[in-house]
């Protein structure tokens, strides 16, 4: 395996809508390059990319894989990312690694949601975009002609502004999509469909030599735009020397002036070896980067130490292997066999074959031992890599996803890449014994790799929760458990964590008195209780006067005042918002304990329940829902049929309406799948509590009616 320079290497992540054929366009490249024998396929898991049973499984990619071409001197690396709207987190962190964004575009579809979703993500790095109008074979797309794919062209002009500009020509003939004509150099390409997508030189057709000799001044007017020295030689000679606008496109291209469009079709494998070609002629080498800034001290993890904002140390770094060396992790996978793959980008420096490096995040020293590439599943081992490569080691000890490794005493830090917040919670519950205890430990584990996953123990339900991007993300852990961990699991809707709470002031005696055999049991007390503004837990007020009740017990009364609340008055919900004041008592020289004062306040409290109006409470979440405005009005009448209560809407910057409402937590519990369906799957929500609110009271009979632990009786 050669060893590629900086100068030699590409990176790019392929990110685009859900099915535009970003996974059948890596597999086509891979071909065009002979990386493969065949050309991989996303129907029988054969494409390269595709690997993961649940993806194979799905025909959808929900994590990035990484694969590289050797393309006549360079290589290139091309990250796959997911298209699915719930994994979009996932294209976004793609973006790190890489110096460029490969906008896959569905021909017969034209824009889609989160087209414009990763393109927003693009645009806040500064990161250069190459559109790709992929599926050109199609036949909606063949039969339009050039109607239809000029009208795609459009909307991204509307989108993203005159910018957008074809730097190829599509040419069909009678029997479909068949090649491109280059608006630089002037030569076209075609191809024999499902070959090894390897092109031939031919004629520009003779019917498209006006609107391709059009369309090439075109993109040499924008090209040439704000740069004096080429304007003037495109007014002079009407056009440019081939190699100043090669020079001037990608530097274009690198600074946002262009964002240049090309035609494929991954499946036909027609125009890929081309976009190969683009990449390497336009796609910025990682030492062209310009120097990165990056923090010089750890960022405050959350259990860590907080840190101020005006420490923060930044220092520059450049792509280069002149530079200390180190790494940034951009993934972890976990296989159960292999264990943990850590796949990092060489942020600087060069990195040896059985390195031992430092871990700049958590101290430790770790071994890069078989050091290797990825193809798809398939490591290559290598000697070197070096600055702006992507590498993968296995078998790190301590580093995980978004650690930062290097050379000792050249500490650097990226900032970690953020997760939006879970958006649907399950109760897991294991099937067996044998299964329990598999599955926290297996959860651990793809944890690792899935930072959307949440795993934890309601400490109010006592219900093991996992949290995650929607239904289909949790379905698939669940089968990822059984089929690599063998743990078996159901999920359930959680219980909604109600609370009680009282509405009137009432006071109460609770005399506890037992005449067993030898001691006797006898505590006795008064109590006051009465209600607190909401979120003010329990308050206890001693108002013992004259030793009523001995020091020592005082204690044991609101002990028992607790325990009692806890187990909740209606329903099993803990009793909450409420004062109680001790009153008076009363006690017996030998038969008194703290055992028998806290069953006294057990009872003082459960005889003040009675009367005390009890009522039920439940969590009420702030939700914040994006839609695109055409559905803003069925998310809020959806809302209100939930019991919610809107609070406000807006519109967001980058396009769409924000919805902000206050709704139960009990209305939420399958709202991401409702959402999708709304919005066609183009809406998102987080949602985070808020407070606690009574319970209407129909709705609190319905819950305490079918309260699932039978009350226990008071066992005094
Ligand atoms: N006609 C046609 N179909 C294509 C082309 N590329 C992909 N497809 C089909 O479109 C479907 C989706 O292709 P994928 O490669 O899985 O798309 P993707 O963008 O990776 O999808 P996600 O991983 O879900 O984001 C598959 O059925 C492909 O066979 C193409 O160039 N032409
Ligand atoms: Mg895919």
């Amino acid at each position: 395996m050669k060893c590629y320079a900086g100068s030699e290497l590409r990176n790019v992540a392929l990110v685009g809508h859900a099915h535009s054929g970003k996974t059948t366009l890596v597999a086509a490249m891979l071909q065009a390059a002979h990386m493969t024998l065949v050309q991989g396929r996303v129907e029988d898991g054969s494409a390269v990319t595709a690997y993961d049973e649940e993806d194979v499984a799905r025909h959808t990619t929900m994590a990035n894989a990484v694969a590289f071409a050797e393309w006549s001197g360079v290589k290139v690396n091309l990250v796959d990312t997911p298209g699915f709207h719930m994994f979009v987190h996932e294209a976004r962190a793609a973006l790190l690694p890489v110096e460029a964004a490969v906008v896959v575009v569905n021909a017969a579809a034209g824009v889609e949601s989160v087209t414009e979703r990763v393109w927003r993500y693009a645009g806040e790095m500064d990161m250069p975009r190459m559109l790709v109008l992929n599926q050109m074979d199609h036949a909606k797309v063949v039969a339009a002609g050039r109607e239809g794919w000029e009208r795609v062209l459009e909307s991204m002009r509307v989108r993203w502004g005159r910018q957008v500009v074809p730097v190829q020509w599509p040419i069909f003939d009678a029997a479909g999509f068949r090649g491109v004509v280059d608006l630089v150099t002037m030569e076209a390409f075609v191809y024999r469909p499902d070959s090894d997508g390897v092109g031939s030189i031919a004629a520009i057709p003779a019917d498209l030599r006006a609107e391709v000799q059009a369309a090439h001044e075109a993109l040499v007017e924008l090209v040439a735009e704000g740069k004096d020295e080429l304007m003037e030689e495109f007014f002079a000679e009407s056009t440019i020397p081939e190699q100043h606008l090669i020079s001037a496109l990608h530097e274009a291209i690198r600074e946002d002036r262009i964002f240049p469009v090309l035609f494929v079709s991954g499946l036909r494998n027609i125009g890929t070896d081309h976009l190969l070609d683009f990449v390497k002629v336009y796609a910025p080498c990682p030492v062209e980067r310009q120097p990165i800034a990056v923090r010089a001290v750890q960022p405050a993890r959350a259990n860590g130490s907080a840190e101020a904002e005006d420490q923060v140390e930044m220092v520059m770094r450049r792509m280069e292997d002149g530079e200390p060396l180190a790494l940034y992790v951009y993934k972890t996978m976990v296989d159960p066999f292999a264990g943990r793959i850590s796949f990092f980008k060489v942020v600087s420096g060069s990195l040896k074959n059985d390195a031992t490096v430092q871990s700049f995040s958590r101290g430790e020293l770790e071994r890069m031992a078989h050091l290797s590439i990825m193809q798809g599943r398939k490591p290559v081992e290598v000697t070197e890599l070096h600055a702006g490569d992507l590498g993968v080691v296995a078998k790190l000890r301590v580093t995980l996803t978004g650690d930062t490794l290097g050379a000792r005493g050249h500490e650097i830090f990226l900032e970690p890449m953020s997760v939006p917040e879970p958006a649907m919670t399950y109760a897991i519950e294991p099937r067996t014994r044998n299964d329990e205890d598999k599955l926290a430990p297996a959860l651990h584990k793809l944890m690792e790799e899935d930072p959307m996953v949440r795993f934890y123990r309601d400490a109010q339900t006592n219900e093991f929760l996992v949290a995650g991007a929607g239904q289909p993300h949790i379905e698939s852990l669940v089968s990822r458990l059984k089929r690599r961990y063998h743990a078996e699991v159901t999920l359930k809707a959680p219980k909604v964590p109600y609370r009680e709470t009282i509405r009137g002031r009432v006071e109460a005696q609770g005399r506890h008195k037992k005449q067993t055999g030898g001691h006797g049991q006898f505590g006795d007390c008064t109590l006051r209780l009465e209600p607190l503004v909401r979120g003010s837990g329990i308050e206890f007020v001693n108002q013992i006067f004259g030793g009523a009740i001995p020091r020592q017990y005082i204690p044991a009364v609101e002990r028992g005042v607790q325990e009692s609340a806890m187990r909740g008055y209606l329903a099993g919900y803990p009793v909450t918002d409420f004062r109680v004041t001790l009153l008076d008592g009363s006690f017996h020289d030998v038969d008194s304990s703290e055992m028998a004062f806290k069953m006294a306040g057990r009872l003082a409290f459960r005889k003040c329940m009675e009367s005390a109006k009890p009522a039920l409470l439940e969590p009420v979440m702030r939700v914040e829902i994006e839609t695109p405005d055409e559905f803003a009005g069925a998310v809020m009448s959806d809302l209100n049929g939930r019991r919610g209560r809107v609070q406000g809407m807006e519109r967001m910057d980058g396009g769409g309406t924000l919805v902000r409402a206050e709704v139960p937590l009990a209305e939420m519990l399958s709202y991401g799948t409702t959402l999708t369906s709304i919005t066609q799957g183009r809406g998102s929500h987080r949602m985070e509590m808020d407070h606690y609110d009574l319970v209407p009271q129909a709705l609190a009979e319905k819950i305490i009616a079918s309260a699932r632990r039978p009350l226990e009786e008071y066992d005094a």
